[in-house]
C-alpha cells in the first residue's frame, strides 16, 4: 500500500487548479515544479494547498549551502510541505535543504536514481546507493527511487531502513504501482492523470491501485 501523489506538470494556472479541485480527494499529496512554477508564479503552491492536500516543491535543488537555504526557505514560505532536492552537490547542501525543510516543519527529499532510461547510465555502479547513505546521514526524510526499476527500489530499501521512498515512473513512462507499492511509501504518477479525459477518475483509479 502506497501514497498517491499527483506530479502536476501543466503549465497554466486555470489548468493546474482546474485538475487540481478536480482530484484532491483522492490524492495524497501534489508535487509541483518547474513547468508549473514556471508558468504561474510560486504562489500557485499556496493556492493548491488551500485546497487541503499537502504540496511537494520539486525544484531538485542543486547548489551551494547558502543558496540552498534561500531557495528552500522560499518553498516553504509559499506553503509547501516539503522539498526536493538533488544529492551531488555535497553533504553541505544537502543538509542545508533539510535543515530549512526540518526548521518549518516539512520535509526533505533526496533524488538518489532517476526514472528514466539514461537515469540508468548515471546512477547505476554504486551512485545511487552512494546518495542514498548520504541521504541519511543528512537526516532527511526520504528518497526518490525509480518505478520503472523495483529491483533498484528494492536494493536501496535496503540501506535507507524505514525513511520514506517516493517512487515516479508510473503511468507515461511504463511502471505500473503494482510493481512498487509494496516497496514505497508513495507513488508519483503525472500525465496518467493530468492529461486523462477524466482526471478524476484516472485519480481514483490510480488510488484504488496503490492501495
Ligand atoms: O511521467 P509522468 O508524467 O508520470 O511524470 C513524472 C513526474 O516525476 C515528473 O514530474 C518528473 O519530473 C518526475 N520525476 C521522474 O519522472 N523521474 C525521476 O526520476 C524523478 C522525478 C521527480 O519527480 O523527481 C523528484 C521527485
Amino acid at each position: 500500500m502506497s501514497a498517491l501523489i499527483l506530479a502536476l506538470d501543466t503549465t497554466s494556472r486555470e489548468e493546474a487548479l482546474r485538475i487540481a479541485s478536480l482530484t484532491a480527494d483522492h490524492l495524497d499529496a501534489i508535487k509541483i515544479g518547474y513547468p508549473l512554477v514556471l508558468g504561474a508564479g510560486l504562489s500557485i503552491a499556496g493556492e493548491i494547498a488551500a485546497l487541503g492536500v499537502p504540496v511537494i516543491a520539486d525544484f531538485k535543488v542543486a547548489d551551494i549551502p547558502n543558496t540552498n537555504t534561500l531557495i528552500c526557505d522560499q518553498v516553504f514560505a509559499a506553503g509547501c510541505s516539503a522539498v526536493i532536492c538533488h544529492a551531488f552537490p555535497g553533504g553541505d547542501s544537502l543538509e542545508a535543504c533539510v535543515a530549512s525543510a526540518h526548521a518549518h516543519g516539512g520535509e526533505c527529499f533526496v533524488v538518489c536514481e532517476m526514472s528514466h532510461p539514461g537515469g540508468a547510465e548515471w546512477f547505476s555502479g554504486g551512485v545511487a546507493e552512494r546518495f542514498s547513505g548520504m541521504a541519511v546521514t543528512a537526516g532527511a526524510d526520504g528518497i526518490i527511487a525509480p518505478a520503472t526499476r523495483p529491483a533498484r527500489v528494492a536494493a536501496l530499501r535496503e540501506i535507507i531502513g524505514t525513511k520514506k521512498i517516493y517512487s515516479p515512473g508510473v503511468g507515461a513512462q511504463g511502471a505500473a504501482p503494482e510493481d512498487v507499492k509494496a516497496l514505497v511509501d508513495g507513488v508519483i504518477v503525472g500525465r496518467a492523470i493530468y492529461g486523462a479525459a477524466d482526471p478524476s477518475a484516472a485519480a481514483r483509479e490510480y488510488r484504488d491501485r496503490c492501495r
